[in-house]
């Protein structure tokens, strides 16, 4: 952790995350103090520190499509300042988040302090996150980040309309970072290991002829391939971004994250990646994300997490 002049963000909202599973927020402290009684990597580095300030309970019930919109997009607008502050200073935001819809904010204060740069986003997740809430399933908003970042719609597929407050919030969340386009393209963006995605979502994929890797793109070429591949792809970028959620995991190794799903990365596996993600020259920012001890069974998921990002951390 000592190569980079890193500075600790942790935005403390999941208000993106299903209602029904609350306790992400309390992921990245969680984090912290598990590292604090071990090796201690993250000893001693500054640490901001966003709330969540919103409570549940005052939930509007008409913004059912993209719940906790409103709260949730205030959160994002004060993560986005602190981030854009963070890199102003020359530091590398480490950011650990409670739910993924916090990455939208990173994407933001990245494109707020590169206006004119190549940035480019790996992805790491079983989902793609690429809904909106003209399509969502859930109305969660952890589900929609990539979206919000491209400033996508996907009125091609629309599920649901969108009016009043609702519409308000969604059109200001995608504006964060820069005003009247998404702060990435379709295609600065790559998913490693996507493998739980509604058919609106891979239409986008499919349609933007976005980078993609699915587990049996590991299972048949091996880890180092899918290692190639990101090179190759963060290479002619100016900045890369890295969000790794924990769900990108396979389910047996995280039982405390909210969407679990089989077929995952073992802890190998994202050890070696996230090692050859984190000393690329290019990176801006890094996150982790969707950590929740409530769900967590004898702290499972954090001794594994752990496990990866000491091997992300090791001097090679
Ligand atoms: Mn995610």
């Amino acid at each position: 952790m000592i190569e980079r002049n890193i500075e600790i963000i942790k935005l403390l909202s999941d208000l993106g995350a299903n209602p029904k599973k609350i306790g992400a927020a309390l992921g990245p402290q969680a984090f912290l103090d598990y590292d604090k009684d071990r090796l201690g990597l993250f000893t001693g580095i500054p640490v901001h520190t966003i709330e969540q300030t919103t409570k549940r309970d005052s939930y509007d019930e008409l913004i059912d499509n993209c719940k906790f919109i409103d709260a949730i997009y205030s959160h994002l607008n004060t993560s986005t300042e602190k981030i854009l502050e963070t890199l102003r200073f020359n530091k590398f935001p480490f950011i650990f988040s409670g739910d993924h819809s916090n990455a939208s904010a990173a994407i933001a204060a990245i494109r707020a302090n590169y206006p004119k740069a190549k940035i480019g986003v790996i992805w790491i997740d079983a989902h793609a996150d690429l809904h909106t809430p003209y399509t969502t399933p859930s109305g969660n908003m952890h589900g929609m980040p990539v979206a919000m970042s491209i400033a996508e719609d996907n009125k091609n597929q629309l599920k649901h309309q969108l009016i009043g407050s609702g519409l308000d919030y969604w059109e200001k969340i995608k504006d964060l970072g820069v005003q009247g386009k998404g702060n990435i393209s379709f295609q600065d963006i790559m998913f490693i290991d996507i493998r739980n995605l509604e058919p609106e979502e891979w239409d986008l994929i499919h349609k933007n002829r976005v980078l993609y890797t699915t587990p049996e793109t590991r299972k048949e070429q091996g880890i180092e391939h899918v290692i190639q591949l990101t090179k190759t792809f963060s290479a002619s970028f100016d900045y890369i971004y890295v969000s790794f959620d924990i769900d990108s995991l396979d389910e047996s190794l995280v039982p405390g994250t909210g969407t679990r799903v089989e077929n995952g990365l073992s802890l190998k596996e994202a050890g070696q990646l996230l090692h050859h993600l984190y000393q690329l020259p290019n990176l801006a920012a890094f996150e982790i994300t969707e950590i929740n001890p409530i769900l967590d069974i004898d702290n499972t998921t954090l001794k594994n997490v752990y496990e990866v990002i000491k091997d992300m951390a090791r001097v090679s």
